[in-house]
């Protein structure tokens, strides 16, 4: 039910203190303080733009993940699958606690943004469950807004995370516990739900809800259902990847200035994927880029199959190199490099202008069996 939390539990985890911080230091500090852009100086040792992939269109210098506190590389594949333990009924309970907090992040080298975010990071942590689990969820406003989750899947009116029904808004300094079986499989996101909503959700509150299939349940495509569950055998072989296509107004003229994958304009440019070209890969892709209506995700040199939004065990297109994406939209996109020779790939939108703007990345194709992101 909706509580006050008390201050004693938020000092415990630590975030608390961190909150009001980083509260302060937007209340304090100019996100563009002469320290800041100083250290980004420091830190310019790349090469010229003229010799860097594409062109030179990149960025100068690098992001400072320890300072944000999140690595987009990391996020390829931190799946988060909870505090497990079982129910009475024998099934698995999968508890998260996901906290609001106001935090400053760096987008760009130099860019700073005014997030909001779940538990310090965009995007939130990346829920992976399997169809069928119970999950909860305590979520806790230590933000200066209402905020809520929204998850997309299949669940009661009391747990939609909207105003209107259930317990609506979460209050600054409110709690509520989200309650609901994992269903159906696929490839899902969680959103706040607050209003005005294209602001809320664009300041960073999104994430990865994905909810694996149940071999069990699905007799006639056990194999491949179980290619996709977290932890069998079957999906060991495969190299699997989180991309969330996000997009940042860093001025609040309702256009974004900064697109990326997974946050960091970039980031898979500077720094490309590692892949074992031995080893097919698998993509969860997730659109939550605000005030444009679409994005896409476009691969070089190679086609993809693709499950739109993940809720089928057999592909929905086949051999397609382009997928677009509505807000929301979500898919998983298959394929292998096996018979290339090793190199690099790009993949990208194929908005140029989002391209160019920091949603441009590379795969790095590699002969290694061993290879980890
Ligand atoms: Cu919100």
């Amino acid at each position: 039910m909706k509580s006050k939390f008390s201050r004693k539990s938020f000092l415990k985890t630590g975030l608390f203190s961190g909150a009001t911080a980083l509260l302060g230091s937007l209340i304090t500090g100019t996100p563009f303080s002469r320290s800041q852009q100083h250290s980004n100086d420091k830190k310019t040792a790349d090469p010229p733009n003229e010799k860097k992939p594409h062109g030179g269109m990149s960025t100068v210098g690098l992001v400072d993940h320890k300072r944000n506190g999140f690595n987009p590389h990391e996020m390829l594949t931190d799946w988060d699958t909870g505090e497990v333990s079982q129910l009475p009924n024998g099934q698995t309970l999968r508890e998260y606690e996901f906290v609001a907090i106001d935090k400053e992040i760096e987008i760009a080298p130099g860019v700073f943004f005014p997030a909001w975010t779940y538990n310090g990071r965009v995007p939130g942590p990346t829920i992976r469950c399997m169809e069928g689990d119970r999950i909860r969820i305590h979520f806790i406003n230590a933000g200066s807004h209402p905020h809520t989750i929204h998850f997309h899947g299949i669940h009661s009116a009391e747990m939609d995370g909207v105003p209107g029904t259930g317990p609506g808004m979460i209050e600054p300094a409110e709690s509520f516990t989200y309650e609901f079986d994992a269903k159906p499989f696929g490839c899902h996101l969680y959103h706040c739900h607050s209003s005005p909503l294209k602001r809320h959700i664009h300041k960073g509150l999104y994430g990865a809800f994905i909810v694996d299939p149940d071999p069990a349940r699905h007799a006639e495509h056990s194999d491949i259902a179980r290619s996709r569950l977290l932890g069998s055998e079957e999906n060991e072989s495969w190299q699997e990847f989180l991309i969330v296509m996000n997009g940042f107004d860093t001025n609040f003229d309702n256009d974004n200035e900064i697109y990326a994958a997974n946050t960091v304009a970039f980031a898979y440019q500077n720094e490309p994927i590692r892949i074992d070209r031995e080893r097919p890969v698998r993509i969860y892709l997730i659109n939550t880029t605000e005030f444009d209506p679409i994005n896409s995700f476009h691969l070089h040199a190679n086609f993809f199959d693709f499950y739109d939004h993940g809720t089928t065990l057999t592909p929905t297109r086949e051999m397609i190199d382009t997928v677009m994406m509505c807000q929301a939209q979500r898919g998983i996109l298959e394929f292998t490099f096996e018979d290339f020779e090793p190199g690099k790939f790009m993949f990208h939108a194929h908005q140029s202008e989002f391209a160019e703007l920091g949603w441009m990345s590379f795969f790095d194709l590699v002969n290694n069996r061993e290879v980890s992101v």
